[in-house]
């Protein structure tokens, strides 16, 4: 089974990303439940899509409604996450943190390794794949506790890993800066991994590896090039510089 871009998927993130809607809905998995076995089993999938996803969604609706950030986006009630109560930060997160798990993960064989551009700027930015993986996975098993490991595109256009606690979102703004525009992300908490896994979830973050959908880490990795005004053609463009036009193209 392949999954490579496909239009209906990226138009839901940009739209997600960038236009207000009155409600936020739990989007469909876009595979079936046992897809991504073996590596994650299909009660877990179905149990962490319907009932923590769908959860984080509907207490989101919950916290912001009557408030002024009912009909934002989700990236402006990022904007102003620090002034709201915590319910909206972790349901916020949960709801966006999720959205993007769901649709970065594919069944095995969908593609084993980096495709396009991203290939290409994870080799520049770490030497090889393998070392990213390396790398990724040391700051996942350095997560204590319930949290997130993140590769984000930052406002000057590098790659970074990072992480964040409980369901924080690196786009959140805390502390007047934010980690950077997310284009992979590990669920760490333990609802994501323990009924097949248990403790062990350094195997849980082997086994990641084989079901990223890396033509929907591409695509948002140019989602992010063009969110931040970066120069698709070099890389490392300096910030500031205006979109390029022939970033629209696909
Ligand atoms: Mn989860």
């Amino acid at each position: 089974m392949q999954i490579k871009r496909k239009n209906s998927t990226l138009a839901y993130i940009k739209t997600e990303l960038k236009n207000p809607t009155k409600m936020f809905e739990l989007p469909p998995l876009p595979y079936t439940y046992d897809a991504l076995e073996p590596y994650i089993d299909a009660t877990t999938v179905e149990i962490h899509h319907d009932r923590h996803h769908g959860t984080y969604t509907g207490a989101l609706n919950v916290a912001i409604k009557g408030t002024p950030l009912e009909g934002k986006s989700i990236i402006e009630i990022f904007d102003e996450i620090e002034n709201y109560p915590a319910a909206v930060r972790n349901n916020g997160g949960g709801y966006a943190n999720h959205n993007l798990y769901w649709q970065i993960l594919a069944p095995k064989g969908t593609s084993e390794r980096p495709v396009g551009e991203i290939a290409s700027i994870i080799d520049s930015t770490y030497g090889s794949y393998e070392i990213f993986r390396d790398k990724f996975s040391d700051a996942a098993m350095g997560v204590f506790g319930s949290g997130w490991v993140w590769l984000v595109v930052k406002p000057d256009c590098s790659l970074e890993i990072c992480t964040t606690a409980l369901q924080d979102n690196p786009m959140m703004l805390l502390g007047g800066s934010r980690k950077g525009y997310p284009i992979l992300g590990l669920d760490l908490w333990e609802h994501a991994y323990y009924l097949s896994y248990q403790n062990r979830r350094v195997e849980y973050i082997k086994n990641f590896f084989h079901i990223i959908n890396w033509y929907i880490v591409d695509s948002l990795y140019h989602d992010a090039l063009l969110y931040y005004g970066c120069d698709n053609d070099s890389t490392n463009a300096p910030l500031g510089k205006e979109p390029q036009q022939d970033m629209e193209k696909e």
